[in-house]
């Protein structure tokens, strides 16, 4: 995690031809929030979505799709303090999650 000279925090998800964020688990402070996904696979489509109903608020703003290869970033604001999961929502049976904490200030 590092912070911008806007105040954004800024954090770099990797994903390659398998079913693991590297991280997957990662902390920031409230405020605005820079989310990288990155890919080195060669054959996976994945994504990249806060889990609905699954922390104290929802965050909408997601990566709806990344070719092989690609990389997309996407900003949000983390509010309420807490745990939310994200997912690849095309492998998230397969165990494809994470957990981002939000602390309290
Ligand atoms: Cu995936």
């Amino acid at each position: 995690m590092t912070v911008g000279a806007d105040g954004v925090q800024e954090l770099t998800i990797a994903v390659s031809d398998d079913y693991v964020f590297v991280p997957d688990r990662f902390t920031v402070a409230p405020g605005p929030v820079r989310l990288t996904l990155t890919s080195s696979a060669k054959q996976m489509t994945h994504n990249l979505l806060f889990t609905p109903g699954s922390g104290p608020a929802d965050i909408t703003e997601a990566i709806q799709v990344l070719p092989p290869g690609a990389s997309d970033s996407f900003e949000f604001t983390a509010s309420q303090p807490g745990d939310y999961q994200y997912e690849c929502s095309f492998h998230v049976r397969l165990g494809q999650i994470g957990t981002m904490t939000v602390t309290a200030s």
